[in-house]
């Protein structure tokens, strides 16, 4: 094993972590703060019939003005830093200043106008994932147009015809772009509201990176084991939770424009139906109850439910390796092993090497090892019982009775009685239970 793979397999926490300041040359980072997101204030409304405005958590809504009845907006491809989770920063690119780029919103009918000016390096386009529009409008470098240089800006107009859930994405390089973080959505509301009204509306994009640690720039090459996966652009515990009121109905529009994977999104403490795809609307008829939603690569996902039972919920891709942040898959398996004769052959070559893991990994993320700089190896939150194993594709839905009082800082306060505790020993006994009973 030479240095690389070391600190490769040492520094990702995959099951042996290298302690030594000569080989991580990194810091020790606190835990991360637990999440904190802006006031949930009601949305406003935005589309004809009482339909509310999308909220992107972590995110903003591109800005429209009006200039003889068009809706002219401006999206600028540029290279963006842009911080994951605390800890890690990368150099990543996006639109107006951040990834995802602003999620576009307008209404069936409109007519659009929007500039695009090219900051990157290399050339760029634009294609409206999902929309129906002219041919030479839809982005294709190549097929539809020509690529936009860099320094240029393109004008694309259309009317929009089809309301759902879209997205916006690069047609030029694909691989990098969309690697380095260039993706939005795309929100249609229709004219005339479907289906009952909801209360609150947010949009999601799911995304995978590979950000081996200590590095700055997402690998636009990787094809697997991708390492940092975000809900926009964000790995938990920075992901901004969604708050919600107990018997609201609310809507999540999740989209996909990862490289390779497809993310089975669950939701806790509640089931949903699924309302609609980047096809359309779903009818009443074709929709059955769920509580995991797949959503496919260059697809979205459009769900509705409302939640009865108050409380601090999780949601997250089920999909166990996109819950861990930086997690290392070169590792070998320590489950069960006794690892001191090991651990002293090693720290005569490495001074203060640990291996990690042989009782599973479980609250790993509050020990406080020197990690390289610029990394969040296994980083999840911290909870209001202990830390929480899971970072990555992760967020918290709030689901309280005066949402719009919250802040989404604060835990949920349990009724007494209402959470798992250890079990009384007199109670087991009156209820027939041994703890020490043998099995096989
Ligand atoms: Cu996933």
């Amino acid at each position: 094993m030479d240095r690389r793979q070391f600190i490769q397999l040492g520094a990702l926490a995959g099951g042996t972590l290298v302690a030594s300041h000569a080989l991580a040359q990194g810091q020790t980072h606190a835990v991360p703060p637990a999440p904190v997101s802006a006031r949930a204030r009601t949305p406003s409304i935005v589309a004809p019939g009482g339909q509310v405005a999308v909220t992107t958590p972590n995110g903003s809504t591109l800005p429209w003005r009006k200039v003889g009845g068009v809706k002219v907006g401006h999206l600028v491809a540029m290279p963006v830093t842009h911080t994951f989770a605390p800890g890690l920063e990368v150099e990543a690119w996006g639109y107006n200043g951040s990834t995802p780029g602003p999620t576009i919103e307008a209404v069936e009918g409109d007519r659009l106008r929007i500039y695009v000016t090219n900051r990157l390096p290399e050339p760029t386009t634009v294609h409206w994932h999902g929309l129906i529009i002219p041919n030479g409008m839809d982005g294709v470098s190549g097929l539809n147009q020509r690529p936009i240089a860099p320094g240029e800006t393109f004008a694309y107009e259309f009317t929009l015809n089809q309301p759902g859930t879209y997205m916006y994405h690069p047609h030029y390089d694909e691989m990098t772009q969309m690697a380095l973080g260039m993706m939005g959505m795309f929100i249609v509301h229709p004219k005339r509201p479907r289906g009952p009204r909801v209360v609150r509306d947010f949009a999601l994009m799911t995304h995978e990176w590979k950000v081996l640690p200590g590095m700055r720039r997402p690998d636009p090459n990787a094809m697997s084991d991708f390492n940092v996966l975000t809900f926009n652009s964000k790995a938990f515990p920075a992901t901004e939770p969604l708050v919600i009121g107990r018997g609201e109905r609310v809507r999540i529009r999740l989209g996909n424009l990862s490289a390779m994977d497809h993310h089975p999104i669950h939701l806790h403490g509640l089931s949903f139906e699924m309302t609609g795809t980047d096809g359309g609307f779903v009818p009443e008829s074709a929709r059955y109850p769920e509580t995991s939603i797949l959503v496919p690569v260059g697809s979205t996902r459009v769900i509705e439910f409302v939640a009865d039972e108050p409380g601090d919920w999780a949601m997250h891709c089920h999909m166990t390796h996109h819950v861990m942040n930086q997690m290392g898959h070169a590792a070998p398996v320590t489950l069960g092993a006794d690892a001191r004769a090991i651990d002293r052959r090693v720290q005569a070559l490495v001074p203060g090497y640990m291996t990690m893991g042989q009782e599973g990994m479980g609250g790993m993320e509050e020990m406080g090892m020197p990690m390289p700089a610029n990394s969040i190896p296994m980083k999840g939150g911290k909870g209001p019982f202990g830390p929480i194993d899971m970072g990555g594709m992760f967020t918290l839905l709030k689901v309280r009775e005066n949402p719009d009082t919250e802040d989404g800082s604060g835990w949920y306060v349990h009724p007494k009685g209402t959470v798992a505790e250890r079990a009384d020993s007199v109670r087991m006994d009156a209820d027939g239970i041994n703890p020490d009973e043998r099995f096989g």
